[in-house]
């Protein structure tokens, strides 16, 4: 089992002094983009994203686990592939990453630049069995990530969020939430994208995930902000947030689909 862990700077169980792979790793996430060094590569095409524009006859499990807002759906409804990923990946869950206040909470920063929050769809490589047996793997897992910012309250697809009035103590649950379109959170454009191979942000921060990060981002409300900053874990989650600081680069190369 892994140690405990939390987002406190100061703390000796902060970012600084995660353990395992998050210290000696060299593929690390979240980084900087920086956006003048990635290489255009047509190769990496678009994206088939089954099941993502369609309201399916389904509940899914929210839970506030101390480290984020989690949507899980069973099944293997939800597939991801093109963009470049080898394979076909499956989505298992996506959550959210925040700050305290609105400059803050993203976990990828493009150009130096962070955002207020980043919601992540997690997917595993269906060459593997399940979730378990892709997390440790160099091609285990496909995470698409989205940078979000605080704007008008002009977006329904958000509006599952209110779930989180029911999720403010740590370890809550709420099994029946209704099943919503996901395509309504990502961007019009999703033929825009960086692509890196990196890790999990969290311990053990396993080296498995190719990473996909959108140009464009989406929107949420600050009273929909504000939901998610009402999560509760010990205090902390609402005093540093829960994003993890951008980490070396090392030799690794970060792409774009796009000129
Ligand atoms: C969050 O980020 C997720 C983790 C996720 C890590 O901490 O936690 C939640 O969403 C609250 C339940 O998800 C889980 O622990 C449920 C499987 O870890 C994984 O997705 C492991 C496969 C790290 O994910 S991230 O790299 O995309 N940020
Ligand atoms: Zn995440």
């Amino acid at each position: 089992s892994i140690a405990q862990w939390s987002y406190n700077p100061n703390a000796v169980d902060g970012p600084q002094n995660w353990k395992e792979d998050c210290s000696t790793g060299k593929r690390q996430s979240p980084i900087d983009i920086e956006t003048a060094k990635t290489v255009m590569d047509k190769e990496l095409g678009t994206f088939t994203l089954v099941n993502y524009n369609k309201t399916l006859n389904k509940t899914f499990r929210a839970t506030n686990n101390g480290h984020a807002l989690e949507m899980g759906f069973p099944g293997r409804a939800y597939n991801v592939s093109g963009g470049g990923l080898n394979g076909v990946y499956t989505t298992v869950q996506f959550h959210f990453h925040w700050g305290a206040n609105n400059t803050v909470g993203s976990e990828h920063i493009v150009n130096g630049k962070e955002y207020a929050a980043e919601l992540h769809f997690v997917s595993f490589n269906t060459k593997y069995a399940n979730l378990g047996e892709a997390v440790d793997k160099p091609d285990g897992l496909a995470v698409l990530g989205l940078l979000i910012e605080v704007g008008e309250h002009n977006n329904s697809a958000f509006s599952f969020l209110e779930v989180a009035n029911k999720l403010v103590e740590p370890f809550s649950i709420v099994n029946d939430v209704p099943a919503f379109t996901f395509e309504h959170l990502l961007p019009d454009d999703k033929t825009k994208f960086f692509r890196y191979n990196g890790s999990l942000t969290t311990p053990t921060c396993l080296e498995s995930v190719t990473w996909t990060v959108f140009n464009d981002h989406v929107f949420i409300s600050q009273y929909q902000m504000n939901l998610l900053r009402r999560l509760k874990k010990n205090g902390t989650l609402a005093e540093f947030g829960n994003y993890r600081p951008v980490q070396p680069l090392n030799n690794r190369i970060v792409k774009s689909s796009f000129p």
